[in-house]
């Protein structure tokens, strides 16, 4: 673990505290039984703001082999992200991939993206660090280069496959220590008259929406459109659209083309007002409404379990501290998670079909940002008098 002093995205140092959750657990580091008895590491949860462009990063960078080489989150545990990235591949590679056309993306997972690409012509390459999902998407024919990317992966590639007529990175460049090394990468691998997608949570509604629970170590940038043109400016790359999206929390999609030609200038992505405290006070009172909630329902004899184990979970539940007690077991659709638990609380991750057999009075679907799709594929245990909540829906 390293901290981090200076700006990723304009290199400035005027870097200031914001908000804090304190020594944490790995977020998707799910614990085997065996490990349960074993000393887990952990790592300080520090957010802190460029003055000089607006970026949110955190203070402390662990070391991403660590955290990746073995991943547990799968790109096609949810249909409403496959559907997603099916639609991003069909209007991108339409509108920039010519006949024998080349497309990489960064951070391909399992492959779920690529293996939307429906015409035979395309050539396609994946880039991840994990080994289980390379394997995962090779094995559905989607060719995989297990490695970080950075400028000598991107010159190895262009030199075996020539340049790439499509990049795509989406929710890839927050786990990012070296974004310089990103960005030249880009400009090694992409045709000129190629483009780059670029898809990020943005950091506006991780304030406004009280998202806390996407703070981890993983996630070392919590960006904003402003800081993003501003580290791309400083490599001859432009940024030619910003477009919101409703996935994650609110996320940004920005398209990024070679050259300084038309970008959008820095003005237009413009710097909004934050307001920090009110985040804090806000992310204590949810801690606090949470933590009420729980026992309340523990004491008048119900039932709560979790639906869904997303990274986020990890952090609510070690935030608020929240144990067997409270909440003893989490159901999650992806086959490497259950039979584990969750760092730091130790709830054991179950299939969901537990759900219909336990029975517990109510659940809560930490990854909210899927609740309408759970909340219909659990419709007989709704109908059944079971209740689904998130977060935000929770008042005692
Ligand atoms: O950047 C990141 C994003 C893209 O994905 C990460 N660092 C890791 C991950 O974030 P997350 O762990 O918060 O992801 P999700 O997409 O909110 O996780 C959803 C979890 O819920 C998965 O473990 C699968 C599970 N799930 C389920 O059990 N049943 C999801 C759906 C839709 C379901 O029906
Ligand atoms: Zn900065």
């Amino acid at each position: 673990m390293r901290t981090r002093t200076d700006c990723r995205c304009c290199a400035g140092t005027s870097l200031t505290e914001v908000f804090s959750l304190g020594e944490q657990p790995y977020a998707n580091a799910f614990l085997t039984a065996e490990q349960l008895t074993q000393p887990e590491p952990t790592a300080p949860l520090v957010l802190m703001e460029c003055q000089d462009c607006g970026q949110v990063q955190l203070q402390h960078v662990v070391d991403g082999r660590e955290l990746y080489r073995n991943y547990s989150f799968q790109t096609s545990s949810s249909e409403f992200m496959t559907r997603h990235f099916a639609a991003l591949m069909a209007g991108n590679v339409a509108r920039y991939v010519p006949r024998g056309g080349f497309v990489v993306e960064v951070g391909s997972n399992d492959g779920t993206a690529l293996d939307s690409i429906t015409r035979p012509d395309v050539r396609r390459l994946g880039i991840d660090p994990a080994d289980n999902l390379a394997e995962i998407a090779e094995q559905r024919g989607v060719p995989t280069l297990c490695r970080f990317f950075g400028e000598d992966v991107a010159r190895e590639v262009v030199e075996q496959h020539g340049p790439a007529d499509l990049l795509v990175a989406c929710n890839v460049l927050g786990h990012c220590d070296d974004l310089d090394d990103f960005c030249r990468g880009v400009n090694a691998l992409l045709s000129p008259t190629g483009a780059l997608i670029v898809e990020v949570p943005d950091v506006r509604h991780l304030i406004e929406r009280t998202e806390f629970d996407t703070i981890y170590h993983e996630h070392l940038s919590y960006f904003s459109a402003h800081a993003l043109v501003t580290l791309f400016g400083r490599h001859a790359l432009s940024v030619e659209r910003i477009e919101p999206q409703g996935v994650h929390g609110g996320s940004i999609r920005l398209t990024v083309r070679r050259g300084s030609g038309t970008a959008l200038c820095r003005d237009s992505a413009g710097r909004a007002a934050r307001d920090w405290s009110a985040f804090n006070a806000r992310s204590l009172d949810l801690r606090t409404r949470l933590i009420h909630w729980l026992t309340e329902q523990r004491d008048l004899g119900r039932v709560v379990w979790g639906y869904g184990a997303p990274a986020k979970a990890t952090v609510l539940l070690n935030y608020a501290g929240i144990t067997n007690d409270l909440l003893p077991v989490i159901v999650d659709s992806t086959p490497t998670k259950q039979g584990r638990f969750v760092p730091g609380t130790h709830q054991p991750i179950l299939a969901p079909d537990r759900l219909r057999v336990g029975k517990p009075d109510a659940a809560i679907i930490f990854p909210w940002n899927h609740a309408t799709e759970i909340r219909s594929k659990e419709s007989e245990y709704l109908a059944a008098g079971g209740q689904l909540l998130t977060i935000h829906e929770m008042h005692s």
